[in-house]
């Protein structure tokens, strides 16, 4: 049973990097057929069904619903991998310019989220960090922007760990994130209402896709 839900695993990650230009809404489809999506657990194991070997952007809050966003957006990342990650250094570019670095010895835990507050002052914690504001943060464009997450602060093909845009293609850093095969060109999640997020279908998969976001009415920061 759980030999042949790999192989179906890794069939569909064959069919996404093969048949990139597919419309994702078959990817998706073959997917939900072959019941291994995000939140279904294999009983006798207890792990998810497919295993992810990276962290992953699951959400962005970048309009909220008051007129200044200043202090209210925030970015979500997931650890769906086999272990914990040490993200010590790690870089995530939410506007064009500001980046915020992991603290040093900052560990995500296993199936675990943690929430980076952007543009705001408060106590690090496991599941919650702060970019401060010493740096003139701007705030996350509220019809389009980016969001990638480097390794380190080299910014390239060869360290980009993930990638979205919303709003339009073509922005920054999704040349990069295109040569490094985690998106593509043009692709983008459609803008979404003052006050929604946009928010991973399912956490556990990650097809590089802007279809696999919905648009969250109600954000779920850190679940
Ligand atoms: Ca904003
Ligand atoms: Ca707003
Ligand atoms: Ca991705
Ligand atoms: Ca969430």
């Amino acid at each position: 049973m759980f030999a042949t839900i790999v192989l179906l695993a890794s069939f569909a990650s064959l069919w996404g990097g093969v048949f990139g230009t597919v419309a994702i809404s078959s990817d998706i489809e073959k997917s939900e057929n072959n019941k291994f999506e995000a939140g279904e657990w294999d009983d006798d194991l207890a792990v998810p069904l497919t295993q992810l070997d990276h962290i992953v952007i699951t959400e962005v809050l970048y309009d909220d619903s008051s007129d200044d966003d200043t202090g209210k957006e925030w970015i979500e990342l997931y650890n769906g991998t086999d272990g914990e990650v040490d993200m010590s250094g790690m870089d995530l570019f939410a506007t064009t310019g500001d980046d915020f670095i992991f603290p040093g010895g900052f560990k995500l835990s296993q199936f675990s989220f943690v929430v980076v507050h952007w543009n705001l002052v408060g106590s690090d914690s496991a599941t919650d960090l702060y970019t401060g504001t010493s740096d003139s943060f701007d705030n996350m464009g509220n019809t389009s922007g980016w969001v990638a997450l480097f390794k380190n602060s080299t910014h390239s093909k060869d360290t980009i760990i993930d990638y979205l845009e919303y709003g339009a293609g073509g922005q920054t850093a999704e040349s990069k994130a295109a040569d490094a095969g985690i998106w593509t060109a043009g692709d983008f999640i459609p803008d979404v209402n003052e006050g929604y997020s946009i928010e991973k279908k399912e956490k556990d998969i990650d097809l590089n896709k802007a279809s696999e976001f919905k648009d969250q009415s109600i954000p779920t920061p850190k679940k």
